[in-house]
């Protein structure tokens, strides 16, 4: 059994060598540890060599967390990975509990663990950040079907088969996008709950908690209108239908009390068009579900490429 635990680091220079040391070499029969160092401007790479990094991918510039994370699990499954752990490069999860993150795994209970802060221990996390991490956890929860507690983790740990399901399209965050992939591929996801430690220096991901909200929001509608093209298109149709009737009705009574629609022509005109967008955007559901399905077909055989490839590569 191989654990491949990469580590996405941008300008970690100050920890990523305290969190390479952390990581029990025991764990598993084989354990390597893989950093994606993305287009960091300090010494990075070079403490993560030093600290006894097995596989340093490095990027001319940075590309942004969700792509990263999709080079590595790309290439701990070149590595031979049976079990794959994430976790960030600025020591605030603590590597020492990864027997327990991958314990749901050995024992072929999970293919997908997240380490939960809110069910265990957070040492510290500002206020806007704790009620940021709430409104994204439970918007996520209705979008992906899985009670999750805590969607923004990066402390997580995958079976093969799950990463080679993985889709990753984000190019900021791939931490809910992940979460609603694998619960609509009926994936099993266990939670454990986790450590989470004060990080040293300022957020490299989370400028500002808005510019977080709108990108990550972004992120998550896509992700629901992915999986629910229909639901989506249709419930935004049906909501213009909705108000163009309520104009609507004011027409048809002004017409039975006066005889002519003349006299509420503003409101006519709304109608139709709140009624064309309502219907027009109904039309663009139905094509919506005809890619979903197209898409399905895509992941399909992007999982059996990927596969292929990695039997081609390990036997
Ligand atoms: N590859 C890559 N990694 C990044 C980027 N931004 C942040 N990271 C890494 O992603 C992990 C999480 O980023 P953090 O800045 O710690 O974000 P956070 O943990 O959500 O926020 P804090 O609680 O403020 O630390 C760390 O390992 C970062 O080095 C990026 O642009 N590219
Ligand atoms: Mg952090």
């Amino acid at each position: 059994m191989k654990l491949v635990v990469m580590i996405p680091a941008y300008n970690e220079e100050k920890s990523i060598a305290s969190v390479i040391k952390e990581i029990p070499r025991n764990c598993c029969e084989e354990v390597e540890v893989l950093v994606i160092n993305d287009g960091s401007v300090d010494r990075t790479a070079q403490e993560a060599k030093k600290a006894g990094a097995d596989k340093i991918i490095s990027f001319k510039r940075n590309k942004g967390l969700a792509p990263a994370f999709k080079a590595g699990l790309q290439q701990a499954i070149e590595m031979g990975a049976d079990i794959i752990v994430n976790t960030d490069g600025d020591g605030q999860y603590n590597g020492g509990e990864i027997p327990k993150l991958i314990e749901p795994i050995l024992a072929g209970r999970a293919d997908f663990v997240l380490g939960s802060r809110t069910n265990g221990h957070i040492e510290y996390m500002p206020i806007q950040k704790k009620i940021g991490n709430k409104i994204a956890t439970f918007i996520t929860r209705m979008v992906s079907g899985f009670p999750v507690s805590d969607a923004q983790s990066g402390f997580r740990a995958f079976t093969r088969d799950c990463a080679l399901h993985l889709n990753v399209m984000a190019d900021y965050t791939y931490v809910q996008e992940t979460l609603i992939q694998a619960s609509h591929y009926r994936l099993v996801i266990e939670e454990v709950p986790i450590e989470f430690r004060r990080r040293d220096g300022h957020s490299r991901l989370i400028s500002s908690i808005w510019k977080y909200a709108k990108r990550a929001g972004g992120t998550i509608a896509r992700g629901y209108s992915d999986f629910h093209p229909l639901e989506t298109f249709f419930g935004i149709g049906i909501f213009f239908i909705f108000v163009g009737l309520i104009f609507g009705s004011r027409v048809l009574f002004g017409y039975f009390e006066t005889g002519v629609v003349s006299g509420n022509l503003p409101s006519a005109v709304l109608t139709v068009l709140l009624m064309l967008i309502g219907v027009s955007t109904m039309t663009l559901g139905i094509i919506a579900d005809t890619l979903r399905t197209q898409r399905k077909v895509q992941d399909e055989i992007l999982y059996r490429l990927k596969k292929l490839e990695y039997d081609y590569r390990n036997n």
